[in-house]
């Protein structure tokens, strides 16, 4: 049995105000290409298919017209996509019954009185398959509140049981569980998730997904990786580049084997790049006259596609025409302009410092505000007790709005 994972397609989004509906579509047509030369069974899609609830129209038609492509050129191939935490899990599920005739298995929101809805039988040449195609659990769908880590993932399990007791183990060889969750162990990026992951309110233990899942195809993180050194619980990675973090960074989808149940193979197959994101310096910030030099030598490279350009220019720059004489320097040259950045020193130090806070332990948002206040305002001194009270009475007063 092969199967393609793939998630975080992020349909609709604005890179800094510029459409990107023509690298989709060039991935998707990608795609289509892809799974009919792997023979591809059953195509998982792990949620935020579309960057906002509410995805322009162009976006819509992108995906009708992928599934549409993709049947003809596999019409045997089932695809199962479920809702991430930038979808709308309604509007997901509204051509739900439409899609259905294209062996397509579309899962908005879980149901804890149904959990039986989110478990979808299909059988493969002559094997049996269950997949659990769970979307992203908002604390409202699970009972849960979400400033309570612990509460939170015991219901997140919970869930998962749930849809498990919907199955039956020995008449099912394969069991694909998918996930759109922070798990545990998993490697962010720098600027397109940090957001969601703050005091790690919702980074849950591997050890939830059941132990005889043949693979658990996860989607929310950007980077593609195994989770706990597990084989089998992965993120497959966003198949193009959501922020400038993200620029070294090669993306895929994931292709698997299976067999009787058990995974014998995975391999990434590398999403084309249609776009280049260039980051001017990659490190630091220039004054203004070494920028314009460097906007000099990037126009005497050939650029093959208009590619994405962001300038980081030194804090300590005083030309007020800065603006002017960078926009001299641009003329002519054929780039989507992603804004400039004006970069501390001593922030370019501690970007990193805060980048490996996060990834080793997610940071309360006290401490954010402590290295954000250390990085931005001064370097020496504590967060004065006025601004932290001023955070905790927020919190406070959001929390209560919440419940
Ligand atoms: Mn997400």
């Amino acid at each position: 049995m092969k199967v393609l994972h793939t998630s975080d397609w992020h349909l609709g989004q604005q890179f800094y105000d510029h459409s990107r509906i023509e690298e989709q579509k060039a991935f998707l047509s990608w795609l289509v290409d892809t799974l009919a030369a792997e023979k591809i069974d059953i195509l998982l899609v792990s949620g935020d298919i579309f960057h906002t609830a509410t995805p322009p129209a162009q976006a819509e038609q992108l995906l009708y017209d992928f599934i549409k492509s993709a049947k003809s050129a596999c019409p045997a191939m089932h695809i199962v996509i479920t809702a991430g935490n930038h979808d709308s899990p309604a509007r997901i599920e509204t051509a739900k019954p439409l899609l259905s005739n294209f062996d397509t298995h579309v899962v908005g929101r879980f149901d804890k009185n149904n959990p039986q809805n989110v478990v979808i039988q299909l059988q493969i040449a002559n094997e049996n398959a269950a997949i659990i195609a769970m979307p992203f659990l908002r604390p409202s769908d699970i009972n849960a509140s979400q400033d309570e880590t612990a509460r939170y993932e015991k219901a997140v399990q919970c869930a998962y049981e749930q849809a498990c007791n919907e199955i039956d183990f020995s008449l099912q060889p394969t069991v694909l569980v998918m996930g759109h969750l922070h798990v545990k162990g998993g490697d962010i990026s720098q600027d397109s998730e940090r957001n969601l992951c703050i005091g790690g309110f919702d980074s849950i233990n591997s050890a939830i997904f059941p132990e005889s899942a043949s693979y658990v195809a996860l989607g929310h993180l950007h980077k593609s990786q195994r989770v706990a050194g597990k084989e089998h619980i992965r993120y497959c990675g966003t198949p193009i580049p959501m922020s400038f973090a993200e620029r070294n960074y090669q993306h895929q989808v994931l292709a698997l084997t299976l067999e009787k149940g058990k995974l014998t193979s995975v391999n990434p197959l590398y999403t084309p790049r249609t776009k280049e994101l260039i980051l001017v310096p990659e490190r630091g910030g220039l004054m203004l006259g070494e920028l314009c030099e460097a906007l000099q030598a990037i126009k005497r490279e050939p650029l093959t596609s208009t590619p994405y350009l962001r300038l980081r220019m030194d804090a300590r720059e005083t030309d007020s025409q800065f603006r002017v004489r960078i926009d001299e320097a641009m003329e002519g040259l054929d780039v989507h302009f992603c804004g400039i950045e004006r970069v501390h020193t001593e922030q370019n130090l501690n970007a990193d410092a805060i980048h490996e806070g996060i990834e080793d332990k997610a940071l309360s948002p006290l401490q954010l505000l402590q290295y954000a206040y250390q990085s931005q305002v001064d370097s020496a001194r504590d967060v004065p007790k006025e601004l932290e009270k001023i955070l905790t009475e927020l919190i406070t007063e959001m929390e209560s709005l919440e419940e």
